[in-house]
Protein backbone atom coordinates (compact mmCIF):
# COMPACT_ATOMS: atom_id res chain seq x y z
CA UNK A 1 0.00 0.00 0.00
CA UNK A 2 1.65 3.27 -1.27
CA UNK A 3 0.63 6.86 0.83
CA UNK A 4 -1.37 7.78 -1.93
CA UNK A 5 -3.74 4.78 -1.66
CA UNK A 6 -7.50 5.63 -0.93
CA UNK A 7 -7.89 2.97 1.65
CA UNK A 8 -4.35 4.18 3.66
CA UNK A 9 -6.82 5.80 6.16
CA UNK A 10 -9.16 3.11 6.80
CA UNK A 11 -6.72 1.52 8.97
CA UNK A 12 -6.84 4.55 11.27
CA UNK A 13 -9.78 3.99 12.82
CA UNK A 14 -8.13 0.52 14.21
CA UNK A 15 -7.68 0.15 18.17
CA UNK A 16 -3.86 0.61 18.91
CA UNK A 17 -1.91 -2.73 19.11
CA UNK A 18 -1.55 -3.80 22.46
CA UNK A 19 1.96 -3.98 23.39
CA UNK A 20 2.62 -6.73 26.30
CA UNK A 21 5.24 -5.87 28.70
CA UNK A 22 8.55 -7.15 28.06
CA UNK A 23 9.51 -10.45 29.18
CA UNK A 24 6.03 -11.33 28.40
CA UNK A 25 7.00 -14.60 25.82
CA UNK A 26 7.12 -12.63 23.63
CA UNK A 27 9.69 -13.48 20.53
CA UNK A 28 12.51 -10.86 21.70
CA UNK A 29 12.76 -8.91 18.32
CA UNK A 30 9.40 -8.13 18.61
CA UNK A 31 10.15 -7.34 22.25
CA UNK A 32 12.91 -4.94 21.65
CA UNK A 33 10.45 -3.18 18.49
CA UNK A 34 7.77 -2.86 21.46
CA UNK A 35 10.28 -1.46 24.02
CA UNK A 36 11.72 0.92 21.71
CA UNK A 37 8.25 2.10 20.46
CA UNK A 38 6.55 2.33 24.11
CA UNK A 39 10.22 4.47 24.89
CA UNK A 40 9.75 6.74 21.88
CA UNK A 41 7.05 9.66 23.22
CA UNK A 42 9.65 9.39 26.80
CA UNK A 43 13.07 9.75 24.48
CA UNK A 44 10.58 13.08 22.42
CA UNK A 45 9.61 14.66 26.02
CA UNK A 46 12.96 14.19 27.04
CA UNK A 47 14.44 16.22 24.43
CA UNK A 48 13.21 19.49 26.33
CA UNK A 49 16.19 20.42 28.31
CA UNK A 50 18.18 18.21 26.98
CA UNK A 51 19.63 20.31 24.12
CA UNK A 52 23.00 21.75 24.94
CA UNK A 53 26.44 19.62 24.19
CA UNK A 54 27.82 16.72 26.32
CA UNK A 55 31.30 17.73 26.98
CA UNK A 56 32.04 14.46 25.53
CA UNK A 57 32.27 12.85 21.67
CA UNK A 58 31.26 9.72 20.16
CA UNK A 59 33.13 7.01 18.65
CA UNK A 60 32.73 8.66 15.49
CA UNK A 61 34.48 11.61 16.53
CA UNK A 62 31.22 13.79 16.79
CA UNK A 63 30.61 15.89 19.88
CA UNK A 64 27.64 14.59 21.18
CA UNK A 65 24.18 16.57 22.37
CA UNK A 66 23.16 15.55 25.75
CA UNK A 67 20.30 14.33 24.66
CA UNK A 68 22.38 11.65 22.55
CA UNK A 69 24.27 10.22 25.63
CA UNK A 70 20.76 10.40 27.28
CA UNK A 71 18.91 8.66 25.22
CA UNK A 72 21.38 6.28 24.67
CA UNK A 73 21.55 5.49 28.22
CA UNK A 74 17.56 5.08 28.57
CA UNK A 75 17.73 2.31 25.18
CA UNK A 76 20.68 0.42 26.52
CA UNK A 77 19.42 -0.04 29.85
CA UNK A 78 16.14 -1.15 28.49
CA UNK A 79 16.92 -3.13 25.33
CA UNK A 80 19.69 -5.22 27.51
CA UNK A 81 16.78 -6.24 30.07
CA UNK A 82 14.98 -8.13 27.57
CA UNK A 83 15.65 -12.28 27.42
CA UNK A 84 17.14 -13.02 24.29
CA UNK A 85 19.37 -9.63 23.51
CA UNK A 86 22.64 -10.72 23.47
CA UNK A 87 24.18 -7.32 22.55
CA UNK A 88 23.42 -3.88 22.36
CA UNK A 89 25.79 -1.58 20.14
CA UNK A 90 24.95 1.81 19.82
CA UNK A 91 26.43 4.93 17.62
CA UNK A 92 26.71 6.72 20.91
CA UNK A 93 29.41 4.29 22.53
CA UNK A 94 32.76 2.60 21.89
CA UNK A 95 31.74 -0.79 23.33
CA UNK A 96 29.16 -2.98 23.01
CA UNK A 97 27.17 -4.08 26.03
CA UNK A 98 27.32 -8.26 26.31
CA UNK A 99 23.83 -9.26 27.52
CA UNK A 100 22.59 -12.85 28.86
CA UNK A 101 20.90 -15.80 25.89
CA UNK A 102 21.96 -14.89 23.01
CA UNK A 103 19.55 -14.83 20.11
CA UNK A 104 19.53 -11.27 18.72
CA UNK A 105 22.26 -8.31 18.44
CA UNK A 106 20.66 -4.68 18.53
CA UNK A 107 21.98 -1.88 16.97
CA UNK A 108 20.92 1.34 17.55
CA UNK A 109 21.33 5.21 16.22
CA UNK A 110 19.80 6.19 19.49
CA UNK A 111 19.38 9.80 17.86
CA UNK A 112 20.22 10.56 14.91
CA UNK A 113 20.35 14.24 13.51
CA UNK A 114 20.66 15.76 17.00
CA UNK A 115 22.02 18.50 15.24
CA UNK A 116 18.50 19.43 14.32
CA UNK A 117 17.59 19.87 17.92
CA UNK A 118 18.73 23.39 18.45
CA UNK A 119 16.87 24.46 15.45
CA UNK A 120 14.22 22.04 16.57
CA UNK A 121 14.00 20.31 12.94
CA UNK A 122 13.48 16.29 12.35
CA UNK A 123 15.18 13.99 14.67
CA UNK A 124 14.82 9.88 14.50
CA UNK A 125 15.88 6.87 16.08
CA UNK A 126 16.78 4.04 13.89
CA UNK A 127 17.31 0.72 15.12
CA UNK A 128 18.64 -2.93 13.90
CA UNK A 129 18.10 -6.33 15.22
CA UNK A 130 20.73 -8.75 14.05
CA UNK A 131 20.79 -12.43 14.05
CA UNK A 132 24.33 -12.33 14.00
CA UNK A 133 26.98 -11.23 16.90
CA UNK A 134 27.98 -7.41 15.89
CA UNK A 135 29.67 -6.10 13.50
CA UNK A 136 27.50 -8.06 11.28
CA UNK A 137 26.39 -7.49 7.60
CA UNK A 138 23.14 -6.17 6.92
CA UNK A 139 22.06 -9.77 5.48
CA UNK A 140 22.53 -11.04 9.15
CA UNK A 141 19.87 -8.18 9.78
CA UNK A 142 15.68 -9.87 10.69
CA UNK A 143 13.95 -6.72 11.68
CA UNK A 144 14.76 -2.88 11.32
CA UNK A 145 13.14 0.52 11.77
CA UNK A 146 13.12 4.11 12.59
CA UNK A 147 11.17 6.30 15.06
CA UNK A 148 10.63 10.12 13.34
CA UNK A 149 10.06 12.93 15.89
CA UNK A 150 7.99 14.56 13.46
CA UNK A 151 4.99 16.80 13.79
CA UNK A 152 3.89 13.55 14.41
CA UNK A 153 5.75 10.97 16.22
CA UNK A 154 5.64 7.43 13.62
CA UNK A 155 7.76 4.12 13.01
CA UNK A 156 8.17 2.48 10.46
CA UNK A 157 9.54 -1.16 10.55
CA UNK A 158 10.61 -3.98 8.35
CA UNK A 159 10.32 -7.42 9.12
CA UNK A 160 9.86 -10.90 6.89
CA UNK A 161 9.57 -8.72 3.46
CA UNK A 162 7.32 -6.20 4.74
CA UNK A 163 7.04 -2.49 6.25
CA UNK A 164 4.48 -1.29 8.21
CA UNK A 165 4.09 2.53 9.58
CA UNK A 166 2.60 3.21 12.96
CA UNK A 167 1.55 6.34 14.75
CA UNK A 168 2.76 6.16 18.26
CA UNK A 169 0.75 8.27 21.31
CA UNK A 170 1.86 7.66 25.11
CA UNK A 171 3.52 4.73 24.71
CA UNK A 172 0.76 3.05 22.27
CA UNK A 173 1.02 2.18 18.47
CA UNK A 174 -1.77 2.29 16.06
CA UNK A 175 -1.14 0.69 12.06
CA UNK A 176 -1.55 3.27 9.45
CA UNK A 177 -0.17 1.97 6.72
CA UNK A 178 0.74 -1.90 5.82
CA UNK A 179 2.40 -3.49 3.17
CA UNK A 180 4.14 -0.09 2.34
CA UNK A 181 6.28 0.06 -0.97
CA UNK A 182 8.13 3.12 -2.55
CA UNK A 183 5.73 4.87 -5.31
CA UNK A 184 6.56 3.94 -8.83
CA UNK A 185 7.16 7.53 -9.91
CA UNK A 186 9.95 9.03 -7.79
CA UNK A 187 9.52 12.72 -6.47
CA UNK A 188 12.30 13.68 -3.97
CA UNK A 189 15.85 13.80 -3.77
CA UNK A 190 18.17 14.62 -1.12
CA UNK A 191 22.42 14.60 -1.25
CA UNK A 192 24.80 14.88 1.84
CA UNK A 193 28.81 16.15 1.80
CA UNK A 194 29.79 18.91 0.26
CA UNK A 195 29.24 19.74 -3.07
CA UNK A 196 32.83 20.44 -4.25
CA UNK A 197 33.80 16.98 -2.55
CA UNK A 198 31.80 15.05 -4.49
CA UNK A 199 33.66 12.72 -6.91
CA UNK A 200 32.71 14.08 -10.89
CA UNK A 201 30.61 10.72 -11.78
CA UNK A 202 28.52 11.61 -9.26
CA UNK A 203 27.90 15.25 -9.59
CA UNK A 204 27.38 14.39 -12.90
CA UNK A 205 24.45 11.78 -11.84
CA UNK A 206 22.73 14.28 -9.57
CA UNK A 207 22.91 17.48 -12.14
CA UNK A 208 20.86 14.81 -14.37
CA UNK A 209 18.67 13.83 -11.39
CA UNK A 210 18.06 17.96 -10.26
CA UNK A 211 17.52 18.29 -14.17
CA UNK A 212 13.90 16.07 -14.33
CA UNK A 213 11.28 19.26 -13.37
CA UNK A 214 9.16 16.22 -12.05
CA UNK A 215 12.01 15.64 -9.45
CA UNK A 216 12.24 18.15 -6.04
CA UNK A 217 15.38 18.87 -3.42
CA UNK A 218 14.57 17.64 0.28
CA UNK A 219 17.42 17.97 1.93
CA UNK A 220 16.95 18.12 6.03
CA UNK A 221 19.99 17.09 7.82
CA UNK A 222 18.70 14.64 9.52
CA UNK A 223 18.63 11.64 7.32
CA UNK A 224 16.07 10.14 8.73
CA UNK A 225 13.53 12.67 8.03
CA UNK A 226 14.99 12.67 4.41
CA UNK A 227 15.05 8.95 4.02
CA UNK A 228 11.10 9.11 5.40
CA UNK A 229 10.04 11.14 2.12
CA UNK A 230 11.62 9.07 0.17
CA UNK A 231 9.57 6.05 1.70
CA UNK A 232 6.53 8.28 1.38
CA UNK A 233 7.23 9.78 -2.10
CA UNK A 234 9.73 7.93 -3.91
CA UNK A 235 12.60 9.16 -4.67
CA UNK A 236 16.38 8.90 -3.68
CA UNK A 237 18.33 9.90 -0.73
CA UNK A 238 22.52 9.81 -1.06
CA UNK A 239 25.61 10.10 1.55
CA UNK A 240 27.98 9.40 -0.84
CA UNK A 241 31.77 8.90 -1.24
CA UNK A 242 33.65 12.10 -0.86
CA UNK A 243 37.06 13.08 -2.17
CA UNK A 244 37.87 13.61 1.21
CA UNK A 245 36.10 10.92 2.86
CA UNK A 246 36.36 8.02 1.03
CA UNK A 247 33.50 6.17 3.00
CA UNK A 248 31.26 8.81 3.40
CA UNK A 249 30.04 9.67 6.81
CA UNK A 250 27.04 7.43 7.52
CA UNK A 251 28.09 4.04 9.69
CA UNK A 252 26.80 0.96 8.26
CA UNK A 253 25.75 -1.06 11.59
CA UNK A 254 23.62 1.73 12.90
CA UNK A 255 22.34 4.14 9.84
CA UNK A 256 23.25 2.47 6.65
CA UNK A 257 22.61 -1.37 7.07
CA UNK A 258 18.79 -0.50 8.84
CA UNK A 259 18.12 2.11 6.17
CA UNK A 260 19.02 -0.49 3.25
CA UNK A 261 17.18 -3.22 5.23
CA UNK A 262 13.91 -1.36 5.16
CA UNK A 263 14.17 0.56 1.70
CA UNK A 264 14.65 -3.01 0.08
CA UNK A 265 11.78 -4.25 1.89
CA UNK A 266 9.62 -1.55 0.82
CA UNK A 267 10.70 -2.53 -3.18
CA UNK A 268 13.47 -0.26 -3.18
CA UNK A 269 17.03 -0.56 -3.30
CA UNK A 270 19.86 0.20 -1.75
CA UNK A 271 23.84 0.89 -2.78
CA UNK A 272 27.32 1.74 -1.38
CA UNK A 273 27.95 2.74 -5.28
CA UNK A 274 28.61 -0.79 -6.67
CA UNK A 275 26.26 -3.62 -4.59
CA UNK A 276 23.50 -3.55 -2.07
CA UNK A 277 24.50 -1.80 1.47
CA UNK A 278 23.10 -5.14 3.63
CA UNK A 279 26.55 -6.81 1.37
CA UNK A 280 28.95 -4.82 2.65
CA UNK A 281 31.21 -7.07 5.02
CA UNK A 282 32.06 -4.91 8.18
CA UNK A 283 35.71 -5.05 9.56
CA UNK A 284 35.06 -2.76 12.83
CA UNK A 285 31.52 -1.47 14.56
CA UNK A 286 32.05 1.86 13.63
CA UNK A 287 32.32 1.63 10.12
CA UNK A 288 31.15 4.18 7.87
CA UNK A 289 30.10 3.33 3.73
CA UNK A 290 28.48 5.56 1.10
CA UNK A 291 24.72 5.06 1.40
CA UNK A 292 22.40 5.59 -1.57
CA UNK A 293 18.85 4.57 -1.29
CA UNK A 294 15.70 4.72 -3.15
CA UNK A 295 13.73 3.51 -6.40
CA UNK A 296 15.40 0.52 -7.95
CA UNK A 297 15.59 2.38 -11.42
CA UNK A 298 17.51 5.54 -9.53
CA UNK A 299 19.82 3.62 -7.61
CA UNK A 300 20.38 1.44 -10.81
CA UNK A 301 20.84 4.80 -12.70
CA UNK A 302 23.73 5.53 -10.17
CA UNK A 303 25.87 2.11 -10.32
CA UNK A 304 25.52 2.43 -13.96
CA UNK A 305 27.13 6.06 -13.31
CA UNK A 306 29.58 5.52 -10.79
CA UNK A 307 31.13 2.17 -13.13
P1 LIG B 1 25.87 17.00 7.05
C1 LIG B 1 23.27 13.59 11.26
O1 LIG B 1 24.39 14.04 12.00
C2 LIG B 1 23.81 12.70 10.16
O2 LIG B 1 24.51 11.63 10.70
C3 LIG B 1 22.66 12.23 9.29
O3 LIG B 1 21.47 12.07 9.97
C4 LIG B 1 22.54 13.33 8.26
O4 LIG B 1 22.02 12.86 7.03
C5 LIG B 1 23.99 13.78 8.11
O5 LIG B 1 24.65 13.48 9.32
C6 LIG B 1 24.08 15.25 7.82
O6 LIG B 1 25.42 15.51 7.54
O7 LIG B 1 27.27 16.78 6.54
O8 LIG B 1 24.90 17.41 5.97
O9 LIG B 1 25.77 17.86 8.27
Amino acid sequence: MSATDPDRDRDRDRDPDPDPEPGSGLDPVENVVATIARSAAEIRQGLVGRRGKADEENPSGEVQAEADVWADELLADRLTSIDGVGQYASEERSEIIDGGDEQVYVAVDPLDGSSNLQSNNTMGTVFGIYEEPLPAPGTALVASGWILYGPITTMAYARDGSVTKYELTGGERTVVEEEITLPDDPLVYGFGGRVPHWHDEFRTYVREIESNPDHKLRYGGAMIGDVNQVLTYGGIFAYPALEDSPRGKLRLQFECNPIAYLIEAAGGRSSDGSQSILEVEPTDLHDRAPLHVGNAELIDRLEDALA
